[in-house]
């Protein structure tokens, strides 16, 4: 292979990088402008080396250009993915196969560069002085630069100081003979690197651009709604009826009854609130005060459990430690404080050894804390605001089963109760969703086609850094708060994409969610946000105390273990000071991911698997990776009382993986007031024959 083609492959290879950076800019100026703005700087730098080599193939300085510049690509990148930037990334994407590409090409015009010896001239170029240089360096130097010995070239008849000009020399007068044989096909590849720098750029706007799109229609066969009963799609997107707080207070009443309710037009018999499936929506702001008279005509007895409030866990409050016994009206008073963080939260029944199936057949809801819009500029206040409560069911002979609840058996899944609803929506006008995963057991991986959520708040925490995602993983609990827009009309969907638990968990099939019809004409053209608040700051914190937790499975006797023990109703965990920050360092030692969920408090996740962690907001569930270790720092601010942590797939956390912290003002011992609650709660699941083998091994 002559020098002419080597540098026509170089050519390509760089024009190659430089188009793909060129197509991505428009996309990149509107999401993330200075990415784009150092995408449009190495276009302009790639295409004027790609250039250079065409024109003047045997200037022997672009080689070395070229090199540097797909040096600096690819070490750009592996930063760009690895370390989290702000205003560049905090992208937790997965890679794109156009970024591969352009490394690959980049690879390749690296190999060239190498092969035309580009880095070897470097030493001569460099300002190394000849009288430092022995005959043997000089020597091996001109080995590396390919160049031979000649019979004349004894250094000490050349003069020292001589002696790299003398091999530049050479070296210009070696290039020029190796380029000239092949000068046809030097012309030919580079008239092929011109023609495909020209096709790349013309073409990868369109796949970068139009690409999803293009997913979407395959995956109509890929990801289908198939419900597992009688079920109708495609109706407009309702929401469950609101019940929203005046003048401070929320009053209201909540039944839980097992009646027929309606699942996507079907008639199927339930356990829910207020007669829906999902229970209707509460709607408060921050400093309100929820007062609920909790009427359950069940005939077993419930909690009422409010997930992710920053609220008193004692008396007639968040009290999980509560029993509401069956056939009895009770009240529940909760309240909101001043800055408690605006977002999406959700209830639901939360008695042990009987949340599961009282969450899956029908008992859980959607809160919504006012406010998030507020933290949006102006432009962006009237975004269209969007529930998206995700929840699925299983029904056998007209009624959600609710014993024996297979969370790996065929589902449907269900977007507020219904079944691939259609969200219509105005061309680029940016829409508030409210993703929760409301449902008892199963994850969510859910992404969008044609366009990205841009997160806005985590858990009802709003980020301090804004960030976009192709996929979001929602575990049960998980809530995220996004914005998307749609700049094309057309169809979209709502997908779960197939994914897995882990080797010893559940594996769940792709399906279709919802519908998206976006028309008419485009809505004004308005910048994403950066941020809704500061950052969370526990990385530099103090920590007074630092605890071990594992999470670890028996899958012989069905057995979910924390630091090798069930929940025990009559025990108290973990005590802790009221005030101290602590650090929780928290191991998954079975064969599938559980969702830690830590009450009251939310945290902040300093590291998973050692890897620091870059948190844009506090949390109060996260995944903890199979094998793996997850660290998190929370404050036990403002709040005395027993509560509790555990994992989120119900399943789990009836069959005992839960556990009980107490903050007192000490930190030392239990309240008295605790125990007697705990010995109560258990006397109530021994009444209701409920006192499963599950509690007490
Ligand atoms: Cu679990």
């Amino acid at each position: 292979m002559t020098n002419q083609i080597r540098t026509g492959i170089l050519a390509l290879a760089v024009a190659f990088s430089a188009g793909i950076h060129a197509a991505l800019v428009p996309e990149h100026l509107k999401e993330m402008p200075p990415l784009g703005y150092a995408f449009i700087v190495a276009a302009v730098i790639g295409g004027a080396i790609a250039a250079a080599l065409m024109v003047r193939p045997r200037d022997r300085r672009i080689p070395l250009l070229a090199g540097v510049f797909c040096v600096g690509q690819i070490v750009a990148w592996g930063l760009f993915v690895t370390i989290p930037v702000p205003l560049f990334s905090g992208t937790p994407e997965p890679i794109e196969m156009i970024a591969l590409v352009s490394k690959a090409a980049e690879l390749v015009g690296l190999a060239f560069a190498i092969r035309l010896g580009a880095f070897s001239q470097l030493r001569h170029v460099m300002p190394r002085t000849g009288d430092s240089r022995t005959p043997g360096e000089t020597q091996k130097l001109r080995m590396d630069a390919g160049v031979g010995v000649s019979p004349r070239g004894q250094e000490g008849r050349e003069g020292e100081g001589t002696v790299p000009v003398r091999l530049e020399d050479r070296l210009r007068v070696r290039w020029r003979r190796a380029t000239s044989p092949g000068r046809t096909a030097g012309r030919l590849v580079r008239i092929c690197a011109v023609a495909a720098a020209v096709v790349a750029t013309a073409a990868l706007p369109g796949c970068a651009t139009h690409h999803r799109t293009g997913e979407a229609r395959q995956s109509r066969r890929e990801f289908p709604v198939a419900p597992t009963f009688r079920a109708n799609t495609g109706k407009p997107l309702r929401e469950p009826r609101e019940l929203r707080s005046h003048n401070g207070f929320l009053r209201a009443t909540l039944p839980l009854d097992e009646t027929d309710v309606d699942v996507a037009g079907a008639r199927v018999r339930g356990k829910v609130y207020g007669g829906s499936f999902p229970g209707p929506t509460l709607r408060v702001w921050p400093g309100d005060t929820l007062e609920l008279r909790v009427v359950n005509r069940l005939g077993e007895p419930t909690n009422l459990h409010e997930h992710g409030f920053h609220v008193s866990p004692i008396g007639i409050s968040d009290n999980v430690l509560r029993t509401l016994p069956g056939r009895s009206a009770n009240s529940v008073r909760v309240r909101i404080p001043r800055d408690m963080s605006p977002g999406t939260y959700w209830y639901h029944a939360h008695l042990h050894a009987l949340v599961e199936e009282q969450v899956f057949s029908g008992l859980s809801g959607v809160i919504i804390v006012d406010g998030l819009v507020r933290r949006l500029a102006r432009g962006l206040r009237r975004v269209a605001d969007h529930l998206i409560a995700l929840k699925d069911l299983q029904v056998q002979d007209g009624a959600i089963i609710d014993h024996n609840i297979d969370s790996n058996a065929p589902t449907t899944r269900t977007v507020n109760g219904q079944l691939d609803p259609v969200l219509r929506v105005q061309t680029n006008r940016t829409q508030l969703l409210r993703l929760a995963n409301i449902s008892a057991d199963i994850w969510y991986r859910l992404a969008l086609d044609g366009a990205r959520f841009h997160v806005i708040g985590e858990d009802a925490n709003p980020v301090g850094q804004v960030w976009r995602a192709r996929e979001l993983v929602l575990p049960p609990g998980k809530r995220y708060d996004v914005l998307v827009r749609w700049p094309r009309p057309g169809t979209y969907r709502l997908l779960t994409l197939p994914m897995s638990t882990g080797p010893g968990g559940d594996t769940y099939p792709g399906r279709e969610l919802a519908t998206i019809r976006v028309g008419g004409p485009s809505a004004r053209e308005v910048p994403w946000p950066h941020s809704l608040g500061p950052l969370p700051r526990f990385d530099h914190a103090h920590v007074d105390r630092v605890r071990h937790l594992t999470f670890s499975e028996d899958p012989a006797q069905s057995r979910f273990l924390i630091n090798g023990r069930q929940f025990d109703a009559t025990r108290v965990d973990q005590v802790v000071r009221l005030g101290a920050t602590e650090e929780w360092v928290i191991r998954n030692t079975s064969r599938e991911q559980h969702p830690f969920h830590l009450h009251v408090d939310d945290f902040q996740v300093i590291a998973v698997n050692g890897r620091p962690y870059h948190a844009r907001s506090l949390q109060d569930t996260v995944p903890l990776p199979v094998g793996g270790e997850v660290r998190i720092r929370m404050r036990f601010r403002d709040y005395l009382g027993a509560f509790v942590y555990h994992c989120h797939i119900l399943a789990h956390e009836d069959a005992g993986m839960m556990g009980v912290v107490e903050v007192t003002r000490t930190g030392r011992h239990p309240s008295v007031r605790t125990l007697r609650e705990l010995r109560n709660m258990h006397a109530a699941m021994t009444m209701a024959g409920h006192h499963s083998h599950l509690a007490h091994p």
